[in-house]
């Protein structure tokens, strides 16, 4: 079977700009299936046997729009080999939201940081080793626009999709919401796929009820509603504020150790 790298990231990040870039002329449009959104593959230049696989464009993974939808229903159903996630470097803070929670799926995830001809010019410094540290995954600078670092990331995206090793976590939540999670995670582990276990239990923690739609029969019906109504009250919020809260402190973490902007604070002459 061939091998499936998916593109994700959010809207604007470039992801049809780095697409052409892949896959040159070699790629098919179609729809994904039962909806009019459309769905675009292509094969991978200088590797035949690499399908890249564009995916609508997304700001999370608890979808409002039928884009999201389609997006994460084939992150979980189908499990491409690796997902290359492009990001937009002058927009690291909000882009990041969507990196983390890729990284929650159990598959490898290389992350593409977009425009950096932008950030540059803007005078702002990016430290891919922090970042790539504290994301735990790869991490390669590139400008879809203008051609550079595409063969570097093509070449780190192939190893990754070719290794099948399930990604660390780098991001624990606070420990009372860890303690739920790993509660969660027990009542549903054997039912559903070992990789995607923690992603499922952010969810049904989330009261996420597109999720537990799809889970088997068993996981479907797991009773979590105790474990989390006691942290909710515990923390005075509900359970999904609480995630996404978490998220955004671990996010402003990475950026104050990995982005230093320059462009706001340098001398102007006038
Ligand atoms: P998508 O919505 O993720 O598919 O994003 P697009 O590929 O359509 O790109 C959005 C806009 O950003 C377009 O105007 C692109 O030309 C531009 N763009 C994409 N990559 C780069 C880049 O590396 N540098 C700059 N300066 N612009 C870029
Ligand atoms: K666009
Ligand atoms: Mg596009």
């Amino acid at each position: 079977m061939a091998v499936t790298i998916a593109l994700a990231g959010n809207p604007n990040a470039g992801k049809t700009t780095l697409f052409n870039q892949l896959t040159g002329s070699n790629q098919y449009v179609g729809n994904w299936p039962g909806v009019t959104v459309e769905k675009k593959e292509g094969k991978l230049k200088g590797h035949k046997d690499i399908v890249i696989a564009d995916l609508p464009g997304i700001y999370s993974l608890s979808p409002y729009t039928l884009e999201e939808v389609v997006a994460r229903n084939y992150l979980i159903n189908n499990r491409p080999n690796a997902i290359l996630n492009i990001v937009d470097g002058t927009n690291l803070e909000r882009n990041l939201y969507l990196s983390t929670q890729l990284k929650e799926l159990g598959v490898p995830v290389i992350m593409a940081i977009n425009m950096m001809d932008v950030v540059t010019k803007n005078g702002d410094v990016l430290n891919l080793e922090a970042l790539g540290k504290a994301m735990g995954c790869k991490v390669i600078s590139i400008s879809a626009l203008r051609n550079q670092g595409i063969d570097e990331l093509i070449s780190v995206a192939v190893a990754e999709a070719n290794s099948g090793a399930v990604p660390a976590i780098e991001h624990r939540f606070s420990e009372n919401v860890e303690k739920a999670l790993s509660e969660i995670q027990s009542k549903i582990s054997g039912e559903v796929p070992e990789a995607l276990a923690r992603f499922f239990a952010i969810k049904l923690f989330e009261r996420d009820d597109k999720i537990r739609n799809e889970l088997p029969e068993k996981a479907k019906n797991v009773d979590v509603e105790s474990i989390i109504s006691g942290i909710e009250k515990e923390e005075d919020d509900d359970a999904e504020s609480i995630i996404t809260n978490e998220r955004y402190k671990y996010i402003q973490s990475i950026i104050s150790s990995a982005y230093e902007k320059r462009g706001k604070t340098g001398l102007t002459t006038s």
